[in-house]
């Protein structure tokens, strides 16, 4: 069997989607995910330029062996351009492989170790009363673990906070910028779990987003203050380019960490993972070089003890979230999946086999991924640019995010 033919295809249902799609020359064809949120164009131009002629001819069943060739075949290593393109290849070569074995992916990777999928949804509000409502939503469809974001009187645009009914974290066309107080956040958050533990208990797994915007003292400052709400994780509390600030938190805090969704390579979080700096990875099948890439970082994970808790938002297609079901149901050091449902456009252009019930995500049980994209609908929505905000602090300086 031989790949034939390769195509990309840019597609806006709601908000934009890079998908690759390989042919074989027996008939079967594959998917990968291929969206990077705001840089959408540079992947598509990557993979059509450069990847897909060194595709057609090859043997799609030789998945390493063409996540070997693109990487180290590329010369220029990483980097998140790359590892997605390289992501969309590998996942598109995993379903193929599920489909020629008759076999759902998990199936593949060694079968179930769990009987489904738990993930956590996202609650906010542009009030207190608003944000309890919100997490008592989810607990009342069945979560057992929800993400609190919460607003900061007088900063009514962060991000991460919206009242719409499908998450969005890309805006205009340019960034549009939000102004940021650390010192607003700080006093402000604390009160806010309190104020959820007291109405919803001890037990409900409670996670919160920083969005890399602290310094790493403000940041074990916010864990300890925040350990009496005993939280699931406290979320890219800091950049995670000086990794070292991981460790000046954890000297201070027992409040779980967890960090990754903006990781491309098992080098972005070795040492995070071998020193113990962390307790969840948050890296994701389309930005960390797909199923076989993310497997490798999740096994070294496993020897240091931390768990697993995909990155799942909106900007992440389905073909991203079905290939991360097939993952997390499959390893040993599954923690959590994060998931947000998509728009019912997206859902239309991608049809897909798993489903929610009860607070877990269980993956089809199709041959292979179990998710497909209609192109003839995709092409009635075209391409939208559109940018991640960018934050300043109160004085105009471009701050973290
Ligand atoms: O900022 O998906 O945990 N989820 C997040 C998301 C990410 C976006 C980036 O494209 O932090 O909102
Ligand atoms: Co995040």
């Amino acid at each position: 069997m031989r790949i034939e033919a390769a195509r990309v295809i840019v597609c806006s249902p709601g908000r934009n989607f890079v998908t690759l799609r390989l042919e074989t020359s027996d008939g079967i064809s594959g998917v990968g995910d291929a969206t990077l949120n705001g840089r959408e164009l540079a992947v598509a131009a990557y993979l059509e330029k450069h990847v897909i002629p060194l595709l057609i001819g090859r043997d799609p069943a030789r998945i390493e062996d063409t996540w070997q060739y693109l990487y180290k075949g590329a010369y220029w290593r990483r980097g998140p351009v790359t590892m997605t393109a390289i992501a969309a290849v590998d996942t598109a070569l995993w379903d193929i492989k599920g489909k020629v074995a008759g076999l759902p992916v998990y199936q593949l990777l060694g079968g179930r170790s769990r009987s489904g999928v738990s993930v956590y949804g996202h609650a906010n509000g542009s009030s207190l009363d608003g944000l309890l409502s919100s997490v008592s939503s989810f607990v009342d469809r069945g979560y057992r673990a929800v993400r609190v974001q919460a607003f900061v009187p007088g900063f009514p645009d962060i991000y991460g906070i919206s009242s719409a009914p499908v998450y969005e974290p890309a805006s205009a066309a340019l960034p549009t910028e939000a102004v940021w107080s650390t010192p607003e956040y700080l006093a402000h958050i604390p009160s806010v779990f309190a104020r959820v533990r007291e109405e919803f208990g001890p037990t409900l797994r409670l996670l919160h987003d920083v969005h890399h915007r602290l310094t790493p003292i403000e940041a074990a400052r916010l864990g300890k203050s925040l350990e009496p709400y005993a939280l699931t994780w406290l979320e890219d509390p800091v950049p995670a380019e000086l990794q070292d600030g991981y460790r000046l938190i954890r000297q201070h805090t027992t409040t779980p960490l967890a960090v990754g969704e903006v990781f491309n390579s098992i080098w972005d979080c070795e040492r995070l993972i071998r020193e113990q700096l962390i307790d969840y990875i948050r890296a994701t099948v389309v930005h960390a070089g797909g199923i076989t890439h993310l497997r490798r970082i999740f096994d070294l994970a496993a020897l240091h003890h931390v768990r697993t808790g995909s990155h799942g938002a909106t900007d992440l297609s389905p073909v991203c979230m079905s290939a991360a079901l097939h993952l997390d149901l499959a390893i040993p050091n599954f923690g959590l999946q994060e998931y947000m449902p998509h728009a019912p456009a997206t859902d239309e252009v991608f049809p897909h086999g798993y489903r929610y019930a009860d607070g877990y995500l269980h993956p089809s049980e199709e041959p292979g991924l179990g998710v497909d994209i209609d192109e003839s609908l995709a092409a009635k929505y075209p391409y939208r640019p559109a940018s991640l905000p960018v934050n300043r602090l109160e004085d105009g300086t471009l701050h973290d995010w």
